[in-house]
């Protein structure tokens, strides 16, 4: 196993490895959903450093620590529990030169809520927002703001959308992984297990979010390439219980659906509940992107057959690490394309 240290390092030279495989462990589907449920815990102001008191480090003393506040999506999804709890980490490794404010939204759709974190970050006067957009327009005039409120802002995870920032007059450095390729590999290994003319459908993301277009971008470029049907695509926006009716209703429809592309996992896991109500577990095939640690006992069961690590556990540290940079006089980075593993299942059932 790669020490951190080393991986951080591949991953930010964006060299880690396409087609790696992992397997791990295996459960009960049930299980596996009320893990993810534990996962639901709402979190608001989660402090790094322990306190998340008002203050005024943007105008203090030079040398003066900055306050970093990082701004994710729901914390209901394992994938930003990693993210905070990668971000906690480095902060408490480098408490001597940032302080940090870890905070998330409820749902995954409330855009409204992830604003009102933005304005709060504002009123806190921190020296920056690493932040991870539920929606790549709809958070624009908040972060406007607070760049006018002299507040710096990086953006992670899901880029904000470019026509809109120009319009705004704002320029924000981006840091993550290419969505549209990651997706079409998984879809290329999905492929492999599928006849041309197969029946398939997408559950897509928030359509709002710039990722989760070009994750099913990425998917109808792999189904299109390899001669599938793709008879729908439909939003599950995000959550594995709007998937689950998403993947149940598409089910219904093509009894003779061969395949389910979900745009993350937690909807895949929506689907593969959906599969299993109906007795077809093993014959849909199901992928989806994070790799969160729920999937991987379908995983080893070939009930999910790939997905995506986009390494969780260390975009907000990139972001953070960049937004670090530029307090410091440098100059901003260019847009960062971090690294995405593509995770396969090793079992060979066909
Ligand atoms: C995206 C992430 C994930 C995640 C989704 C849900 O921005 O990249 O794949 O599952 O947000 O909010």
């Amino acid at each position: 196993m790669r020490v951190r240290q080393d991986r951080l390092k591949k991953i930010w030279l964006g060299i880690l490895p396409f087609g790696a495989s992992l397997g791990r462990g295996a459960g009960e589907m049930h299980a596996l959903l009320s893990t993810a449920a534990t996962l639901a815990v709402f979190s608001f102001f989660v402090s790094g450093c322990g306190k998340s008191e008002p203050q005024s480090s943007r105008n203090t003393s030079p040398g003066a620590k900055p306050k970093i506040a990082l701004a994710m999506k729901s914390l209901a999804n394992e994938f930003f529990n990693t993210m905070a709890e990668g971000a906690k980490k480095h902060q408490a490794a480098n408490s001597d030169r940032y302080d940090l404010i870890v905070n998330g939204m409820k749902n995954e759709t409330d855009l409204a809520e992830q604003v009102n974190l933005v304005e709060q970050m504002v009123a806190q006067q921190v020296n920056a927002i690493v932040i991870a957009p539920a929606d790549s327009k709809a958070l624009v005039p908040a972060l406007r703001h607070a760049k006018d409120a002299g507040i710096l802002v990086v953006n992670i995870d899901n880029k904000l959308d470019a026509g809109v920032l120009e319009e705004a007059g704002l320029k924000v450095p981006f840091v993550g992984p290419d969505n549209r390729m990651g997706a079409r590999k998984v879809g290329e290994a999905l492929a492999k297990r599928l006849k041309p003319g197969d029946k398939v459908a997408i559950i897509g993301g928030i359509p709002t979010a710039f990722n989760g277009q070009q994750r099913r971008l990425g998917f109808e470029d792999a189904m299109k390439a390899a001669g599938m049907n793709i008879v729908s695509v439909q939003s599950g926006n995000w959550e594995m219980e709007k998937a689950n009716g998403v993947a149940a209703a598409i089910l219904s429809e093509h009894p003779d659906l061969k395949a389910l592309l979900c745009a993350n996992d937690n909807m895949a896991l929506g689907a593969a509940s959906a599969v299993q109500a109906i007795g077809k577990t093993g014959q849909i095939m199901i992928v989806g992107f994070d790799n969160i640690s729920a999937v991987r006992p379908l995983l080893d069961k070939g009930q999910i057959i790939a997905t995506a690590d986009q390494h969780a556990d260390l975009l907000a540290v990139f972001g953070i690490e960049a937004a670090l940079k530029i307090l410091k006089g440098e100059s901003a980075p260019a847009d960062q394309t971090t690294a995405v593993d593509i995770i396969k299942t090793t079992n060979k059932h066909e």
